[in-house]
């Protein structure tokens, strides 16, 4: 007997399309563990990082975080995604300049509603946003909403914010992995990005991520997670 009935992919699905054999490295459930708690014990360093140092990063090191993040899955395999990333000193500057005024309104003409704002307050957010000047890099990632084909016409994509966030978490997971920090960053309403990096109507800005060494001594919120009892849920018996 057979495990499935309905392989994948069928006979007919290889004929029409391109298949290739899996690349799977299996493992010992001893390399696997140790692997994993590894692999937490560094995500569970990571940390958002609200002041940068002006120490330059090479760019390559953002390049391969953004080639590593462009690995996500997407929907129908339609990578979503365009990483627009600017050292330029004037870029950051008018990006800076555009996102605090957006910040004034929602901070001191609370564009945040109060309950919005108390839920910001142990982390002590304001309209102050040097950081995008200081830190070396500014990588903004854009949704393509849909594709523009080089006849003009429009071709939809799917499962968009699905997609981008995936690769978000990619992108930072990657940053910290070499060492870096960042920030998910979302000075809203966020479309001045479109305009000042030039961007066109099928992208609209997802996050911001300013990309750099924390500035030494730098201090952040004493936060804890939420332990895996509260995040995870085992059903161990159907419930109807
Ligand atoms: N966009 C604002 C406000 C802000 C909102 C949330 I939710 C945060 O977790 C942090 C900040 C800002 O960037 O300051």
């Amino acid at each position: 007997m057979e495990l499935y009935q309905h392989p994948y992919p069928s006979a007919a699905l290889q004929a029409a399309h391109p298949f290739t054999e899996l690349e799977f490295h299996r493992m010992s459930e001893d390399e696997m563990d140790a692997r994993a708690e590894a692999f937490f014990a560094r995500l569970d360093a990571r940390r958002s990082v609200r002041m940068f140092s002006d120490e330059p990063v090479p760019r390559r090191l953002v390049e391969q975080a953004i080639r590593t993040a462009a690995t996500a899955p997407s929907g129908a395999h339609k990578q979503p995604w365009r990483f627009v990333a600017t050292d330029n000193p004037k870029v950051k500057r008018a990006i800076r300049i555009a996102a605090e005024e957006e910040e004034r309104v929602n901070y001191l003409n609370n564009r945040m509603n109060p309950e919005w704002q108390a839920a910001l307050a142990p982390l002590g957010t304001d309209h102050h946003k040097e950081f995008l000047e200081i830190a070396p890099w500014i990588v903004v990632l854009f949704e393509e909403r849909f594709e523009i084909l080089a006849d003009g016409t429009r071709r939809k994509n799917y499962y968009v914010k699905e997609s981008v966030g995936i690769a978000a978490g990619i992108f930072i997971t990657a940053l910290h992995n070499m060492g870096l920090a960042t920030l998910t960053h979302t000075p809203t309403p966020m479309a001045f990005l479109r305009a000042i990096l030039g961007r066109p109507a099928n992208e609209r800005p997802f996050i911001m991520f300013p990309i750099g060494y924390p500035l030494p001594g730098s201090k952040v919120p004493d936060l804890t997670r939420k332990p895996l009892d509260e995040v995870a849920v085992f059903v161990e018996e159907p419930i109807r």
